[in-house]
């Protein structure tokens, strides 16, 4: 078995509203990482238009994106931060995968019907095909480790199939793989952040209640307000983690109150079991604030002076086509291509 050097890639798509989902299933983990691991943090706008976006908001959202990154703690000078659609390997090895992956496999995605929705045939051929360039984004970095909300799995067990398979029809059964089998890492309290308007939902961009989520740019008064307006039951908090079972809006704020001080959900309710919403939502509210006011503050800065970003995402662009050009040059030459 091939030694491939651990590499983290993972993106986050430039469609607005920005939430606390993201972050504690995704961004969050994305500095953690970067201590240990060398890391490329991309903003995936192709990704991004497989539904429609408005050009001068898309824009505006790429900035967003990279911001909420750098205001996190991503180090873009040490780690790789760029836009995808700057580097053109994402959408030519997209297209050699479109050619790996099966009709079969991405019919068996959730995601493509839960957005699709009833009009499926109204949805982008990208939408459909969206879990195949994913899988470039990784494939072109080889990168071994993929830190994504939990909603990602499906997608991530996707890559590895098609990484598989290419492996396989172009190298035989037996010689050492040219793609490694990327890893999926879905970890924190909370890596499938609810609505707040509905614990059966997850929280999301597109939802249309500005209720259901906390962005990273709502102000002090905005994350209490939507802390003390958010859905829960009669009962006070139990004890333990059985006594969440059937409460999923209980578990889903605790799991967001463990997450944000990076504790156990156990922790949270050895402190505070047997306590009512009453005294743990002022809770969860100041520490929300604590966590994502000085976030949302730095990328405000951020977002001021874009000629910043500008120079990091070109930086970072450079640096990441030099990691993936020579991945391509070998794919096209695997494939057969005159080069
Ligand atoms: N609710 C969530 N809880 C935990 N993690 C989440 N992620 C998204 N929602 C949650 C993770 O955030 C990363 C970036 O997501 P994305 O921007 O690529 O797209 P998404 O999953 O489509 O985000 P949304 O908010 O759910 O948007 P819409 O409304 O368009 O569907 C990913 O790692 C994702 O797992």
């Amino acid at each position: 078995m091939t030694d491939f050097h651990p590499r983290v890639f993972s993106g986050v798509q430039p469609t607005g509203n920005l939430h606390l989902g993201n972050y504690l299933g995704a961004i969050k983990n994305f500095v953690a990482l970067q201590d240990s691991h060398d890391c490329i943090y991309c903003v995936v706008d192709l990704h991004a238009i497989t539904v429609w976006q408005d050009p001068q908001e898309l824009k505006q959202n790429i900035y967003e994106v990279t911001a909420a990154f750098l205001a996190a703690g991503v180090d873009a000078t040490k780690h790789v931060v760029f836009n995808q659609s700057r580097v053109s390997a994402h959408a030519e090895l997209g297209w050699i995968l479109n050619c790996v992956s099966r009709i079969g496999w991405l019919n068996r995605m959730t995601q493509f019907k839960e957005k699709a929705g009833k009009n499926r045939e109204n949805a982008s051929v990208g939408l459909y095909v969206y879990p195949n360039l994913m899988a470039a984004d990784i494939l072109a970095y080889r990168a071994t480790h993929v830190p994504v909300g939990d909603d990602q799995k499906q997608h991530l067990e996707l890559a590895r199939d098609i990484a598989q398979k290419f492996n396989h029809d172009y190298l035989g059964e037996n010689a050492p793989p040219f793609f490694p089998l990327p890893e999926p890492v879905i970890t924190g309290a909370a890596t499938r952040v609810m609505s707040l308007r509905d614990g059966s939902r997850k929280m999301s961009k597109s939802e249309p209640s500005e209720m259901s989520r906390i962005t990273l740019t709502d102000d002090a008064d905005e994350i209490a307000k939507k802390i003390k307006k958010a859905k829960t039951d009669p009962d006070p908090l139990p004890g333990d983690k059985e006594g969440l079972q059937g409460r999923p809006e209980a578990s889903n704020l605790v799991g967001i109150f463990a997450a944000l001080s990076d504790r156990d959900v156990d922790a949270v309710l050895t402190e505070y079991g047997g306590k009512q919403f009453s005294e743990f939502k002022p809770a969860l509210a100041d520490l929300a604030v604590e966590v994502l006011a000085p976030i949302g503050a730095e990328m405000s800065r951020l977002l001021d002076a874009p000629e910043h970003l500008e120079a990091f995402l070109a930086d970072g662009a450079a640096r990441a086509d030099a990691i993936a050009s020579p991945v391509l040059s070998k794919v096209k030459e695997m494939v057969g291509f005159s080069t």
